[in-house]
């Protein structure tokens, strides 16, 4: 792919949002193409990891009993419960050595959509004098939508890796409106890998 490269630019963090066993085709809330987006991301991991630029996984991780599954009057089949194998990220996610991971989500009477939303994200990227994020996973509509744009709150410069997202799409279109509203909120929509 093109060169990643700050450039002198402001300081990046790579942020992949929740690609995870569950979310992907064959898990309890499998995403069409969520599988698909793998290898991009695995190329925007290896340009951030070439020029030591920080990377973060974010991760669903639901106690058994959480209030987002529909048994306890949420709108999704239980997903990503902690510990098991459909909340560990896909095998062929280059996931490095000593990753840095955001768990979200982890007390049953509250959902979190975002990375930020209750968890030290914000102020470990802020620690770094990170200014700039780079956004990709899943899903488009949900947890995507709501990390980019809580970064674009919290006065971080948003990239959206629209090669490297994918939608759950509960009514058809659903990503592609999420997308519009992504970039109405000031993210720019970029691809950068090559198609394989
Ligand atoms: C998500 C639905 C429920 C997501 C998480 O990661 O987009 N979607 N929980
Ligand atoms: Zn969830």
């Amino acid at each position: 792919m093109n060169n990643c490269c700050s450039c002198g630019g402001a300081k990046k963090a790579l942020i992949i949002v929740d690609m995870q066993n569950d979310f992907c085709p064959g898990g309890s809330l499998g995403v069409r193409g969520g599988d698909k987006i793998v290898s991009a991301i695995n190329q925007y991991i290896k340009c951030f990891a070439e020029k030591d630029e920080f990377i973060v996984f974010t991760r669903d991780w639901h106690p058994a009993n959480h209030c987002s599954f529909k048994e306890n009057g949420g709108m999704w089949p239980p997903h990503c419960v902690a510990e098991t194998k459909g909340a560990e990220f896909h095998a062929d996610l280059h996931v490095p050595s000593n990753p840095f991971i955001i768990s979200k989500a982890d007390t049953a009477s509250k959902d979190a959509y975002s990375g930020f939303d209750s968890t030290l994200l914000d102020s470990h990227l802020k620690t770094l004098g990170i200014e700039e994020v780079w956004v990709c996973g899943l899903a488009t509509d949900y947890c995507v939508l709501s990390t980019v744009t809580d970064a674009l709150e919290l006065g971080y410069k948003v990239k959206l890796l629209s090669d490297a997202i994918a939608a759950v799409d509960v009514n058809a279109g659903d990503g592609e409106k999420a997308i519009e509203k992504m970039v109405s909120a000031g993210a720019e929509n970029i691809r950068m890998t090559s198609q394989t």
